[in-house]
């Protein structure tokens, strides 16, 4: 939980990462015509121009912004910078500082499996179904368990979308949602104590609600490998552990699933994660977290402040853990 690095933003630009030099090889290559120009490149131009010519959704962005969604009273959109570079992502290693591992992720091709209580099991690929999609741009507040925010500007479509799209039986309760898995990509999951894939669950009602966002893109671009590229959710109201990245299977299930952090320690991390400034983690308060755009310490609030779109959903739920 603590930020002890000099941080990123504070650095001069002649000290840029790697990774942003990387990133924008990417942009360069994009604005350059494919083809002779790279007869006798360096080998470094060579593998950016495969990067950009991998990621055909890149033209499509940025989406219009649904202005319903703002940063709320007394916060302010999180440098991109500092959100691209401080990431939760265990795959790549279980600290913040992943960014340049995850580069090792291939986003293309990316198939999508859609099963279980369907109508009909499919796959797809990533880019037909982003362009299926009815894409937009919403800030949303981003609260991780261990206490920190940020608020930034996400691209995606209503998870809702995607569940009309899989058509599920009317007895599905559950939609079940994995990450990949490849440990030759992956370090991380050549830890083997570790419960992998990562698999996160949402109820029927959860997922169908207007708030829950499946993430194709940040800051108007696509999404960030590190950030969980090509597809990764979003859902306000709960705890960032919650927001699966790297999808690659949505299943349709009358079971509760035994997600990730519950598998691995069920007494602090539960199904329902919802944001509760009251209810503290067995060994950390809640109250309040730590902007890491600002790095100031803000009053955390009740379902992350997203109550009017969502408290409804649970106002019958009786001894069920709502906010662990
Ligand atoms: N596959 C996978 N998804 C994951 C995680 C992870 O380790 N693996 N970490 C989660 C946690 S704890 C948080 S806070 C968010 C972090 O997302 P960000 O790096 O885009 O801020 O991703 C979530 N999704
Ligand atoms: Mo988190």
């Amino acid at each position: 939980m603590l930020i002890k690095r000099k941080r990123g933003w504070e650095l001069p630009e002649s000290a840029a990462t790697p990774e942003a030099i990387y990133l924008k090889r990417r942009t360069l290559i994009k604005g350059l015509a494919a083809g002779p120009i790279l007869l006798g490149a360096p080998a470094w131009l060579a593998g950016a121009a495969e990067a950009a010519e991998a990621d055909p959704s890149a033209g499509l962005y940025p989406f219009p912004k649904n202005d319903k969604f703002t940063a709320g009273p007394g916060r302010k959109l999180t440098p991109e910078k500092i959100a691209t570079t401080y990431n939760n992502f265990y795959e790549f290693g279980s600290h913040k500082q992943i960014s340049q591992r995850a580069q090792a992720l291939k986003t293309r091709p990316w198939t999508v499996t859609i099963d279980g209580m369907v109508e009909k099991p499919f796959q797809i690929d990533i880019d037909s179904l982003i362009k299926k999609m009815p894409h937009e741009e919403r800030i949303y507040r981003h609260r991780c368990v261990e206490a920190w925010s940020m608020v930034v500007p996400w691209s995606g479509f209503p998870l809702k979308a995607l569940v009309d799209l899989a058509k599920p039986l009317g007895s599905a309760k559950y939609v079940v949602m994995k990450t990949f898995q490849d440990p030759k990509v992956a370090p991380g999951q050549r830890q083997t104590w570790y419960p992998w894939p990562y698999t996160e669950g949402l109820t029927m009602f959860e997922a169908r609600n207007d708030l829950a966002f499946l993430v194709t893109g940040l800051y108007g671009k696509p999404v960030p490998d590190q950030n969980g590229a090509p597809l990764r959710l979003h859902t306000p109201w709960k705890y960032g552990f919650k927001h699966g990245k790297s999808l690659v299977r949505f299943t349709f299930t009358d079971k509760r699933p035994k997600t990730f952090w519950e598998a691995l320690q069920s007494s602090e991390y539960g199904f329902w994660a919802n944001v509760n400034p009251k209810v503290s983690h067995p060994r950390w308060s809640q109250a309040t977290e730590k902007d890491i755009g600002t790095g100031e310490r803000v009053p955390t609030q009740i379902w992350n402040g997203y109550g009017e779109w969502v408290a409804d959903m649970y106002a019958n739920l009786k001894g069920e853990k709502l906010f662990m």
